[in-house]
């Protein structure tokens, strides 16, 4: 690689383009730094005492594993102190973050999955942090739970970290979305994926099929469509890809074409996802590059949140496979 670009002077170039204030610059170097030190824990979980599960159950109803905790209790405090946010929200806190009187409110809002999948990090399954910020909706002072509840079109940026073979960080503000890996040995995020987009030929279905029975009509019969069933399917066939982990799957999707799609069922309408840290961030990406999210009715970005940890079916990626399923839910 001939010239390495870091986050921080590509942080540096995006805010004198836009005669930014710098803050936002140090809320992504601060993200960055979480990443690392999250990282750094994945790559040897199976040296230290930091595999297997805790005893304690999670809002979502699911037992914490110890890098869930470790992960989360990074990323609050590494953002508490800074005195850039004013409130908080992770999957793993039943309730908003309020931020220590002692540092002081900032202008931003910081909603996060610290350890989306962690159930496969055992099995050294690739893992990821999901993020989206938000500036602020209340004047001033601690923020509150409407500067949390928030459309998926108010980010001004999201992203998320992908602990795999190597190590990415991936954003965008809106405008192109921008990857970096970092370098094992510098310690330093790297853009080696500097303008990301899905590619025009997608590869690639992910869905859990096991759950195929319990699913409605509509997108039982979308699923067969990518099986090359019905009327004008895929003209190249997809293949089905399936992690169980929903920052993998979307990363490889997002590289190489393809679509995510995690719907309702009989017994949980509104499927599994989350809206506020993972289908907003991860919609507001898919945006970015040229994709699309969806709850199979419509954009997902424009849902108005009523609950922190509210639920909601998702088909996120290759815009016109996601607007295929919107297409077999109206027949
Ligand atoms: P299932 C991980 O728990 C997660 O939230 C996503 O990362 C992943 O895609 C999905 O759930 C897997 O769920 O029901 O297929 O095991």
């Amino acid at each position: 690689m001939d010239k390495l670009i870091t986050i921080e002077r590509h942080l540096i170039d995006r805010e004198r383009e836009l005669g930014a204030s710098g803050t936002f610059s140090q809320i992504m170097y601060d993200i960055a730094l979480c990443a690392k030190l999250i990282a750094r824990e994945t790559r040897r979980l199976g040296l230290t005492n930091m595999m297997g599960a805790t005893s304690i159950m999670n809002v979502q109803g699911e037992i914490q594993q110890k890098l869930d905790v470790y992960a989360n209790d990074i990323i609050i405090r590494m953002n508490s102190f800074t005195g850039r946010f004013c409130a908080m929200a992770s999957e793993e806190e039943d309730e908003m973050i309020n931020i220590p009187s002692q540092y002081g409110y900032g202008n931003y809002v910081l909603v996060f999955d610290p350890l989306d999948g962690s159930s496969n990090i055992d099995t050294n399954v690739s893992v990821g942090t999901i993020f989206g910020i938000y500036k602020r909706k209340t004047e001033s002072g601690r923020g509150d739970i409407d500067d949390l509840l928030r459309c998926g079109n108010e980010l001004v940026a999201a992203g998320y970290v992908i602990y795999g073979p190597s190590t990415m960080l991936v954003y965008t503000t809106g405008n192109g979305v921008s990857g970096f890996t970092l370098h094992p040995t510098l310690g330093e995020f790297i853009l080696s994926h500097p303008d990301i987009r899905f590619p025009h030929t997608p590869k690639y279905y992910s869905v859990n099929q096991a759950n195929q029975r319990s699913w409605n009509e509509p997108v039982q019969a979308y699923t067969r469509w990518m099986q090359g069933e019905g009327v004008n399917p895929p003209k190249k066939s997809l293949s089905l890809r399936y992690v169980g982990s929903l920052v993998a799957d979307f990363h490889r999707n997002l590289l190489e074409g393809g679509v995510y799609y995690y719907p309702g069922d009989k017994k949980n309408p509104n499927g599994k996802l989350r809206l506020v840290y993972e289908a907003n961030p991860l919609g507001f990406i898919a945006q970015a590059a040229g994709g699309y999210a969806s709850n199979g009715n419509g954009p997902i970005l424009d849902m108005q949140p009523d609950q922190l940890h509210q639920r909601v079916p998702l088909f996120i990626g290759d815009k016109t496979l996601v607007l295929k399923a919107e297409e077999f839910a109206r027949k």
